[in-house]
C-alpha cells in the first residue's frame, strides 16, 4: 500500500516539502479513543502517542489528531509504536460545537472528500436536521450526499414525498435511498465511493450508519445495535470513529451517532445553505435588515407573496439565531442571560402593579 492509497494526495505532497522533516516518517490516524491513537502506514495499522510538546502547545481539542488527519511521526518498538510530532494542515474537516459554556469546536474528521448524511427513510426522517448537517459539511467544505437508510420499512409513494420535501427546501445535495435490508440502492451507494478518497458517515444512532459499512465490507465486521420501537432510536452502538479501507480502495470512516448538532459559526456557510433566502436579502431596503419587521423586507415580502415558505423562513432564522449565540463568548452570554432576568423582574413588577 503506498500512502496516496490512503488519501495522500498531491495537496498534501506540497504540504510535505513546506514542513520539512526527512528523518521522521508520515502516517494517518485511523482511530481516536481518548488520548490513544491508531495510525496507519504503508506496512501496517499501530498504536501512537503524542509528543508531551504537541499536548503541551495544544490550547484547544481542535488541535490534537482526529481520525483523518495526517500526522508526522517516529518509531519505536521495531516499528510497532508510533510518537506523533505534528499535524498536517487539515484541506478539509467535520467539526460540531462542543457541549459546554465556552465557545469550542470538537473535531469529528479530517481531510474528508464526502460526507454522507444519513437519516432513516421513517422515524428519523427530518428535514432541520439534514439542514444542520448540510451547513456542517459547507462549514468545513466537504461535499456532502444525503443517504435515505431503511427504504424498506417505507413504501414507494412514501419515499418519494420525502424527496419532493428535500428538493422543496433547495437542498441540492445528491439523495441516494437505500437499503441494508434487501439491498436496494446499495450498488448507487457502492459506485459513489471512490478508491483512494475518504469518506465519512454521519447521522443519528440508530440509522444503520455501521450496517452499511458492514454490508460494504462483506462481512460483519463492526458491532450494530438494535433501536426503540416507539421512536426508532439507536442505543449508540458505535462508541468511537473508526476509519476503514474498503475492498474498492475507498476509506470510509465510522462514526458514533451524535446526540444533536451543535451549530455552527459561520454565517457565510449558512447562507450558502439557504442560497435562495441569502440572494434574496439582497434587495432588502436597509443594510443591516434583521428580516423581522422592517419594511422594505425583500424576505418578508417573498413570504407574503408566496415565493418562500414560511417553514424554510423559520429554519432559516433559528439557525442564524443559534449561530449568533453560539459565537458570543460565555461573558456576553451571561450579560444576556442576566439582561433577560432583569427584563422578566421588571415584567414581573408591572404585573404585580395592575
Ligand atoms: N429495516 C432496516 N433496518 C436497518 C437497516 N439498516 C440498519 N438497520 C437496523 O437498524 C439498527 C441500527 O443499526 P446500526 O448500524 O447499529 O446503526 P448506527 O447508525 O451505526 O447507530 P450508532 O452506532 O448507535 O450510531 C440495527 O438493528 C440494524 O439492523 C435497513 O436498511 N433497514
Ligand atoms: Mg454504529
Ligand atoms: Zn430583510
Amino acid at each position: 500500500m503506498e500512502l496516496n492509497d490512503l488519501g495522500f494526495d498531491p495537496w498534501f505532497q506540497r504540504k510535505r516539502k513546506e514542513l520539512e522533516r526527512p528523518e521522521c516518517g508520515i502516517a494517518r490516524v485511523t482511530a481516536v479513543n481518548r488520548d490513544r491513537y491508531l495510525v496507519r502506514n504503508e506496512q501496517n495499522e499501530l498504536q501512537a502517542e503524542l509528543t508531551g510538546k504537541l499536548l503541551f502547545f495544544s490550547e484547544t481539542s481542535q488541535d490534537l489528531p482526529c481520525v483523518g488527519d495526517w500526522a508526522i511521526v517516529q518509531y519505536y518498538n521495531d516499528g510497532t509504536l508510533a510518537i506523533i510530532h505534528d499535524l498536517f494542515p487539515r484541506k478539509t474537516f467535520l467539526r460540531r460545537k462542543s457541549a459546554g459554556k465556552n465557545v469550542d469546536y470538537q473535531m469529528i474528521a479530517s481531510n474528508i472528500d464526502g460526507a454522507f448524511i444519513m437519516q432513516s427513510c421513517d422515524l428519523n426522517f427530518n428535514l432541520r436536521r439534514l439542514e444542520r448537517y448540510l451547513v456542517m459539511a459547507n462549514d468545513g467544505s466537504v461535499e456532502p450526499t444525503v443517504l435515505l437508510s431503511k427504504s424498506d420499512l417505507v413504501g414507494a409513494e412514501d419515499l418519494q414525498r420525502r424527496i419532493v420535501e428535500i428538493r422543496g427546501a433547495h437542498i441540492e445535495a445528491r439523495v441516494i435511498p437505500f437499503s441494508n435490508v434487501n439491498s436496494d440502492g446499495l450498488e448507487t451507494v457502492q459506485r459513489a465511493l471512490e478508491k483512494g478518497k475518504t469518506y465519512c458517515l454521519l447521522g443519528s444512532s440508530g440509522v444503520g450508519k455501521t450496517t452499511l459499512l458492514n454490508h460494504l465490507l462483506g462481512r460483519e465486521v463492526f458491532e450494530t445495535g438494535t433501536v426503540r420501537e416507539k421512536d426508532g432510536r439507536g442505543r449508540h452502538t458505535t462508541a468511537r470513529r473508526q476509519l476503514t479501507i474498503l475492498d474498492s480502495g475507498a476509506l470510509l470512516i465510522d462514526t458514533p451517532g451524535m446526540r444533536e448538532v451543535g451549530m455552527l459559526a459561520v454565517d457565510a456557510s449558512i447562507d450558502d445553505s439557504f442560497t435562495d433566502i441569502h440572494e434574496l436579502s439582497g434587495d432588502c431596503r436597509f443594510n443591516d435588515c434583521t428580516h423581522t419587521t422592517e419594511t422594505g423586507c425583500a424576505i418578508l415580502m417573498a413570504i407574503e407573496s408566496g415565493r418562500l415558505s414560511p417553514e424554510r423562513y423559520k429554519s432559516y432564522m433559528k439557525l442564524r439565531k443559534e449561530s449568533e449565540f453560539h459565537q458570543m463568548s460565555y461573558v456576553e452570554k451571561r450579560k444576556k442571560d442576566k439582561r433577560f432576568g432583569r427584563m422578566i423582574k421588571t415584567a414581573m413588577k408591572q404585573i404585580r402593579k395592575k
